[in-house]
């Protein structure tokens, strides 16, 4: 996800498009020291005659509800961030496939914790984005590492805090020679990816991890859900033992950024026979048949850029 070549020249800050080069913010910003931000990854992605922006209003939502958890006060509401989205988009001219990144987060009043009374800073980014894994499946190893529990910070905020326990995992996969690593939750089952939800199919029935096992609630994990509902399979949404993912037929990665990416080895152990599974395969191609623009029941999920 390297843009430092490539900045975009336009963002949207705190209620309007400004250039990339006006706005700095102090080194003192309380985000920066504390992880005191909520955030939101988005894609647009081009159809035949547009660029769409995929369930938009559905992120915003859950970024809003993320503030809320930690009691940010947003002072744009959800039509005004969806405007913010398309203008900075439009402004940057961008036509292809794209990344937007909304972030409420903590400015500058004071080095303490409580930051009652700071600034919450509203910002929307959008970059020209294709892939995040440069290959069509990945190998991955389930982390040393826990992955971050309710108990102590909530995973289904989308809380820049938590990506500490993220980056830790996928620096040790990496490091490892993996691609990516897959968490347990606190007790020990099955949790998700360090930025991306994950299925197994097993016996043509596809299992997911349910809220109780410490993920975020992704909205890619949503979309698959309800396309494999439309495509007959069963889905299930139970605890998964972390021997399950040695056994299983296939298993795949989702999320905004990861897209449906097949997992093809755990812990140096092949998925299935070692290539993409069939059912993996047609939620992709299903995915991908929806975020441009191809499947036409689900087009309200799309807003139009331009
Ligand atoms: N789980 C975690 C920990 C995530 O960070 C993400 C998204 C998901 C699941 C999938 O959620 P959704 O389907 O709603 O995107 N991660 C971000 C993304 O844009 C950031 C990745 C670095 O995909």
């Amino acid at each position: 996800m390297s843009i430092v070549n490539n900045p975009p020249t336009y963002i949207w800050f705190n209620g309007s498009i400004k250039r990339w080069s006006e706005v700095n913010l102090p080194v003192l910003t309380h985000a920066l020291h504390y992880g005191t931000a909520v955030f939101e990854g988005i894609r647009a992605y081009p159809s035949a005659d547009n660029l769409n922006i995929f369930r938009l209003r559905d992120h915003l939502d859950r970024l809003l509800y993320s503030a809320k958890i930690y009691y940010f006060d947003i002072k744009y509401g959800i039509e005004e961030l969806a405007k913010g989205a398309v203008d900075v988009i439009r402004a940057n001219g961008f036509k292809g496939r794209t990344y937007i990144r909304p972030i409420v987060f903590v400015g500058f009043g004071g080095i303490g914790l409580d930051y009652t009374g700071f600034p919450i800073e509203v910002a929307i980014v959008a970059v020209p984005f294709e892939r995040y894994f440069h290959k069509p499946a990945v190998r991955v190893k389930v982390s040393t590492w826990r992955r971050i529990s309710n108990e102590a910070n909530p995973p289904l905020a989308k809380a820049a805090g938590n990506y500490i326990n993220s980056a830790l995992a996928k620096q040790e996969a990496i490091r490892d020679g993996y691609d990516d690593a897959i968490l347990l939750d606190h007790r020990g089952y099955v949790a998700e990816g360090t930025g991306e939800n994950i299925f197994i199919v097993k016996g043509g029935v596809v299992y997911t991890p349910p809220i109780s096992s410490s993920i975020l609630m992704g909205i890619t994990r949503d979309t698959v859900i309800r396309l494999l509902t439309d495509l007959g399979y069963k889905v299930v949404e139970r605890d998964i033992d972390r021997s399950e993912l040695y056994i299983c037929d296939e298993a795949f990665f989702c999320g905004t950024a990861a897209e449906v990416t097949p997992i093809v080895e755990i812990d140096r152990r092949r998925v299935g026979n070692g290539e993409i599974g069939s059912i993996t395969r047609q939620i992709r191609d299903a995915y991908l048949d929806v975020v441009e623009g191809r499947n036409k029941k689900y087009a309200h999920w799309l807003t139009p850029v331009y």
